[in-house]
């Protein structure tokens, strides 16, 4: 059997592991978890694959990966012929790679707790949340902004990488859990980079550029 994904269509966690996989070309089979209004998640069955009780899992035969930070680095490891997704051959780059993948749980516990107050009601202190979301963003910003001084356009240098995949949805949906993008020009101008990548795919709540052409010609 290919590659299995645990997957839940609102979750930007596992739309990680989607996006990379459409990005690389790699088939895989979705399994749906029910996580809202289901609660799946959480049910023995699930915490037998998961304890942590999380999406996404991503299962290759006999490995089975339950972080999504975990499961871009081993796809781009495994599929990525270029080795330009998660090159490791420069120390330097992998270390600054890894801290972003660290600062995308950042985003997660933050913009992401947000968004789950806002769009299933979670209990959450939403003020505090919504102020340490700003916290991050405003980092993601002060560094994209460096960038792009430097002519770059992803957040370690010219091409992308997992790094920014893992930080891209967060951001992306932030709005969803009430943190607007008004103050952040540069990580505005980051998130449109990705969306232009080729290969892109969407997910609710984050569309694709659509082609002005076509619009113009119709
Ligand atoms: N560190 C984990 C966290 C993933 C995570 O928080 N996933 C959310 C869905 S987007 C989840 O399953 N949360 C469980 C819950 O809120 O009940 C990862 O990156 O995979």
């Amino acid at each position: 059997m290919g590659l299995q994904l645990y997957d839940y269509i609102l979750s930007g966690s596992a739309y990680k592991a989607r996006l990379l996989m459409a990005l690389l070309g790699v088939d895989y089979q979705p399994v749906a978890i029910d996580f809202h209004p289901g609660g799946e998640h959480k049910k023995p069955d699930f915490l037998a694959i998961n304890p942590a009780g999380t999406l996404p899992v991503l299962v290759d035969g006999d490995l089975t990966l339950c972080d999504s930070q975990a499961i871009l680095a081993y796809l781009a490891q495994k599929f990525d012929p270029t080795d330009t997704w998660f090159p490791t051959r420069d120390p330097g780059v992998t270390g600054r790679i890894l801290q972003w993948l660290a600062f995308a749980g950042r985003l997660t516990d933050t913009a992401g707790a947000a968004r789950l107050h806002d769009m299933l009601g979670r209990p959450l202190n939403i003020e505090k949340a919504r102020t340490n979301a700003h916290m991050v963003l405003r980092e993601l910003e002060a560094h994209l902004t460096e960038q792009g001084f430097r002519g770059d356009n992803f957040l370690t240098g010219s091409n992308p990488t997992i790094a920014d995949i893992a930080c891209f949805p967060y951001t992306a949906l932030s709005p969803d859990g009430g943190i607007d993008h008004d103050d952040y020009p540069a990580i505005r101008k980051w998130l449109v980079a990705i969306r232009r990548l080729p290969g892109f795919i969407e997910m609710p709540g984050i569309h694709r550029l659509h082609d002005m052409r076509d619009e113009a010609d119709a």
